[in-house]
């Protein structure tokens, strides 16, 4: 499909930017997953050697089947970049991701990282985020933490499992409530006032990285890179 397709040219762009000896965060989705496809063939062509951390259980899964070495985040030293998937990018290249369910680790990822790499096709890429915005939380606290954000006045609504009764559990063990903001809002301050609030871990509004990330969109007539 035309959205395969335009996946395939910005992940496959991205892996260009892996440098032998490097550690890389490796990021979780479906247009990731193409530049963990091309990196199998750097390393089987150009004998590439890399290192990668997981930020999801499917990308760790991933990475085995293609021969990608992985490590865990305490064998690195540092990660020279970090290449990932988003579900809307504004032109500051704030980010709302989620959709996953993996962004705990991707934000972390992100924040060691010196680097961040966003890859998407062209319908991720919006005049200002709007949402539903990913937020995982502890079960513990799933009734505080709906409260307060209907007294902010959006609507938060827990994920349910598709082959699972119940609600979606993170690879963390925890749960996700997909809140609807009301209005327009300022993405770093929402980021802000949601992080804050107990028993959330953290939710998937990406204000804080823009400074250090390089989007690469799959157009048609070939990959366009962005940074500020
Ligand atoms: O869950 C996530 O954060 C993913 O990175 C998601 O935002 C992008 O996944 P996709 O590349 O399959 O659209």
């Amino acid at each position: 499909s035309p959205q395969e397709k335009a996946k395939q040219r910005a992940g496959f762009k991205a892996a260009e930017y892996v440098k032998d000896g490097m550690t890389i965060g490796l990021g979780t989705g479906s247009t990731v997953a193409f530049t963990m496809a091309r990196l199998k063939e750097r390393i089987r062509d150009e004998s590439l050697t890399i290192r990668g951390v997981p930020t999801s259980i499917q990308t760790l899964i991933r990475a085995g089947e293609l021969g990608i070495p992985i490590i865990g985040l305490e064998q690195a030293e540092k990660i020279n970049l970090t290449i990932d998937g988003a579900d809307q990018i504004d032109p500051q290249l704030r980010l709302i991701k989620g959709r996953g369910a993996a962004h705990v680790r991707e934000r972390i990822l992100a924040d060691i990282s010196d680097r961040l790499i966003i890859v998407a096709d062209p319908t991720k890429l919006c005049t200002e985020l709007t949402g539903p915005v990913p937020i995982e939380i502890i079960p513990f606290a799933l009734s505080h933490v709906q409260n307060v954000l209907i007294k902010m006045g959006g609507n938060p609504v827990l994920r349910d499992g598709v082959k699972k009764d119940g609600p979606v559990i993170s690879d963390n063990g925890n749960i996700i409530l997909d809140y609807h903001p009301a209005q327009k809002y300022n993405p770093m301050d929402l980021e802000t006032a949601i992080n804050m609030i107990p028993g959330v871990v953290c939710c998937g509004i990406f204000a804080e990285f823009s400074e250090k990330t390089t989007v690469i969109i799959g157009e048609e007539e070939g990959p366009r890179v962005i940074s500020l």
